[in-house]
């Protein structure tokens, strides 16, 4: 694996950006400058080399063969769960589940727990700027359970009431189900305050970790976190793996959502019985070279350093909402301050439509998104009905930055 260079004054993005050859292409003959890291992560070369390692030399089904390859390939799809379980500190490996990425994640909560915990008249809060994805299973949920879902006062930015929240409580309230950090307004939640007063109504809390854990250190134990979804292909793996970490004990007591192979103890022809974590919960052949390409990205992040990564991205940000805060006539959502975000920018400029942005923005080689991001009570909530939305990683430069506002800037004079 080649190392990447961290010091004490921080990561040097130029080392960083030679380990991810896409950072190479062009893009209609202009250099590619990729900011649509929210939807989707580039992958470093250590990650592509640990898929093509896997499937050239050692590609066997995992926990079944007695042979060789099959040895191997479990070997390292345990280690790539053991590396992602201290990557998060998890008190435990078994408490990583490998899913094929958040949206899996929420939903197996949302059958296996949900259906097992909720019934009518309880309650789930929620916020209104939750990813569709953490709000349809609930409502699927609802819907079967005559449940009800409840949604946490927050301000046009973000910021969550805490003293409402602490409010809504009462012995209906089943569980608090919220983003860890906004895909839309960068925003990142007191995940630790939000779990301390759920838990002193003895009410477990699951966090959309889909958008922090690529970007911020996040300790599990010391956010005290009961679940919490998120996506390899965020966080430079490959799309098709994702986690759900949950606390032992309500692992233990979840429903399977997949029956089949690998995760039982003794099939009879009218009965099964399960076996334990973290199989019982992982039916079926896994995405196998996904987990061992997650593993090699979650090495990469700690060889890299979180908090020096963390700093970049902030630099970054604030350069970023400086410079284009200058552009006569845009609407940036979010925080203000950069401390209370991460490098997710949303912003809408004068009356040009964030299609027509996003559409001139890859004509000059820039890649953002624009739309409502999986996210459409929050754009009602805001009054629009799309953004353009920047995010940024770790091998994101100011020069980059640069060209987005000089892009946006003309956009605006285009279709002025
Ligand atoms: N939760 C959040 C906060 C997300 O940002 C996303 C994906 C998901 C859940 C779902 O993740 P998946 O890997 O299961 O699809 N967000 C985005 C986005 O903002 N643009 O494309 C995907």
């Amino acid at each position: 694996m080649t190392v990447p260079t961290s010091t004490a004054a921080g990561l040097d993005p130029a080392q960083i950006r030679a380990d991810f050859p896409i950072l190479a292409e062009q893009v209609h003959e202009r250099p590619l400058v990729y900011l649509d890291n929210a939807a989707t992560s580039q992958k470093p070369r250590a990650v592509i080399d640990a898929l093509h390692t896997y499937y050239e030399t050692y590609n066997a089904n995992i926990h079944r063969g007695l042979h060789a390859l099959s040895e191997r390939a479990t070997a390292e799809y345990e280690a790539a769960r053991s590396h992602v379980a201290s990557f998060i500190n998890a008190a435990h490996p078994h408490e990583v589940i490998f899913t094929r990425g958040t949206t899996e994640a929420i939903n197996l909560v949302a059958r296996g727990w949900g259906d097992e915990n909720v019934s009518e008249g309880d309650e789930i809060l929620l916020t209104e700027m939750e990813h569709h994805s953490n709000l349809v299973p609930w409502q699927m949920l609802a819907r079967r359970r005559g449940a009800q879902l409840r949604y946490i006062p927050m301000d046009d930015e973000g910021r969550i009431d805490l003293e409402a929240y602490a409010r809504m409580f009462g012995p209906r309230t089943r569980l608090v189900a919220v983003t860890h950090m906004s895909n839309v307004l960068g925003t990142i939640t007191p995940a630790a305050q939000i779990v301390r007063i759920a838990h002193a109504h003895n009410v477990p809390v699951l966090l959309d970790a889909a958008q922090s854990i690529p970007h911020l250190p996040v300790d599990v134990q010391a956010l005290d976190a009961d679940f919490m979804a998120f996506s390899g292909h965020k966080m430079l793996g490959p799309t098709g793996i994702g986690v759900l970490y949950g606390r032992e004990s309500l692992l233990d007591a979840m429903e399977p959502l997949f029956g089949g192979g690998s995760m039982i103890r003794v099939v009879e022809l009218h009965q099964s019985s399960w076996t334990g974590l973290p199989d019982r919960l992982e039916g079926g052949t896994p995405n196998i070279a996904g987990a061992i390409g997650l593993g090699a990205a979650v090495n990469y992040l700690q060889t890299v350093g979180m908090p020096s990564l963390t700093d970049h991205e902030h630099e970054l940000t604030v350069y970023a909402l400086d410079l284009l805060s200058d552009i006569d006539g845009i609407r940036l959502f979010g925080p203000p301050d950069a401390h209370e975000r991460g490098g997710v920018i949303s912003f809408y400029v004068g009356d040009v439509h964030p299609h027509d942005v996003g559409t001139l923005l890859d004509a000059d080689g820039i890649a953002v998104r624009a739309g409502h991001h999986c996210a459409q009570p929050l754009m009602r909530k805001l009054g629009v009905p799309a953004t353009v939305r920047a995010s940024l990683y770790l091998y994101n430069t100011h020069a980059e930055v640069d060209c987005l506002a000089e892009g946006v800037a003309r956009a605006k004079a285009f279709f002025a």
